[in-house]
């Protein structure tokens, strides 16, 4: 079959000029199978504009050392590259203070350290989390782990057929024994975006304490942890057009200076003796032990200038526009079924196909250069819900484009017509 041309410049916002941004990210220019790439897995991971790659090859290049260590030229130049990132993070998500702002591996790795230090210290046997059925697995089994050790219960707040939570159920699970809700800003595999300050203010209400899992909100949303006044907020790098290997854990500084260390090692401590024990770093050190993804960390900092350079409103219509059209297109196609049809939607489609599995569907997408995530994307109890084993995911950002969801729409015709 021979490829189509795209036309990369059709765009429906004359204010959010995609052509533009889509020349920053070199990958998209890829061909994949004979076909022009049509990048829609962005909520398993997206891709970097060329910022983000020079950022890091020029850390390599000139500024490589180990930070906080050394009095030499090079490990300040690291240190102040480090930090620096940190601070475009605590600006990004609005933080109050860079000792709130830990860099961790990802969004996974920054619940399991709530889990494991804050759990540890604030739950006792009977104590209960609630989450709600939209989970991903992140925010899932670090809370199973910890409960099956410390006798917890964990209450879950249930979805409706549109794949929204219900409000009143969420609100009746707050009782006396609530000790932390944990909860999505958005859904990776339905993109339902959660009302979550309503939700924190809940529970807040009823000093009880909240977690957020950011991990598909911050690429689509602006994100002001003040404003939403959660004690934690967890996300990860490589979904925001940064590196793999780097993401961010804020948490309020009383919770945080409150909390014991979780991981042992280098640079989280002042001292250490034998006979006199070993005292603990200040914030945000005390929870990074030894040496950090420090290219990674300044590739996500690039990746926040970035965006921060974009114009943001510009940007969600946009988006917004891509999904609703996307919506209607796939949505109209026989045999099709729209899985998660929430009011509020980040930019994912989860649809099936009757009659073929998901990953066949996957695999002949690829065929045409077109990226989808198929499965049950770490989001096992949303499958249950649905009595699904899996669905197919197209996710956006905001380089895709109206043509792309064509070819979609295109391929999508002949799989039916293949499998129908
Ligand atoms: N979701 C997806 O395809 P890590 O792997 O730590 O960077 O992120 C985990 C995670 C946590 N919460 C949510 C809501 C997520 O979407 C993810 C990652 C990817 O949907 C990979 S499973």
């Amino acid at each position: 079959m021979i490829p189509q041309v795209i036309d990369k410049t059709k765009v429906t916002s004359p204010a959010f000029d995609v052509s533009r941004i889509r020349r920053d990210f070199p990958i998209l220019s890829e061909i994949i199978n004979g076909w022009p790439l049509a990048y829609l897995d962005n909520a398993a991971s997206s891709q970097h504009p060329v910022a983000v790659l020079q950022a890091i090859d020029t850390y390599y290049r000139e500024a490589h050392a180990n930070v906080h260590r050394g009095v030499h030229t090079l490990s300040q130049r690291a240190t102040e590259c480090y930090e620096g990132a940190r601070d475009k993070v605590r600006r990004f998500i609005n933080a109050r203070s860079t000792h709130e702002i830990i860099f961790v591996r990802g969004t996974t790795e920054a619940i399991n350290l709530v889990a494991q230090s804050y759990g540890r210290t604030h739950f006792k046997p009977g104590d209960e989390i609630v989450l709600t059925q939209l989970e991903h697995h992140a925010n899932i089994v670090p809370w199973q782990l910890l409960a099956g050790e410390l006798g917890l219960v964990l209450r879950v707040a249930p979805i409706d057929e549109r794949g929204m939570v219900d409000y009143a159920a969420y609100e009746s699970l707050l009782g006396p024994r609530t000790r932390l809700v944990a909860f999505a800003h958005a859904s990776n595999a339905l993109g339902t975006v959660l009302p979550v300050k309503r939700m924190v203010a809940a529970a807040r209400a009823r000093g009880i304490a909240s977690l957020i899992d950011g991990a598909q909100a911050v690429p689509h949303l602006k994100v002001d942890v003040q404003a939403l006044d959660c004690d934690f907020y967890a996300f990860s790098g490589h979904k925001m057009f940064g590196p793999t290997g780097i993401g961010v854990l804020y948490g309020r500084e009383a919770l945080l200076e409150a909390m014991p260390p979780w991981q042992g090692g280098g640079d989280m401590i002042l001292t250490v003796s034998f006979t006199k024990g070993t005292t603990y770093n200040t914030l945000p050190y005390k929870f990074e032990a030894g040496t950090p993804s420090i290219a990674d960390a300044i590739g996500l900092g690039a990746a926040i200038d970035y965006i921060d350079a974009l114009d943001w409103e510009a940007l969600i219509a946009y988006e917004n526009d891509l999904l609703a059209y996307a919506t209607r297109r796939v949505g109209a196609l026989p045999g099709i079924r729209l899985i998660g049809t929430a009011d509020d939607k980040v930019s994912v489609l989860s649809f099936v196909m009757d009659g073929v599995h998901p990953h066949d569907l996957g695999t002949i997408l690829d065929t045409e250069g077109i990226a989808v995530r198929t499965g049950h994307h770490c989001a096992m109890p949303v499958m249950e819900y649905f009595n699904l084993p899996a669905t197919a995911r197209a996710s956006f950002a905001f380089y895709n484009t109206r043509a792309e969801v064509d070819r979609l729409v295109a391929a999508l015709t002949r799989a039916r017509a293949v499998f129908a």
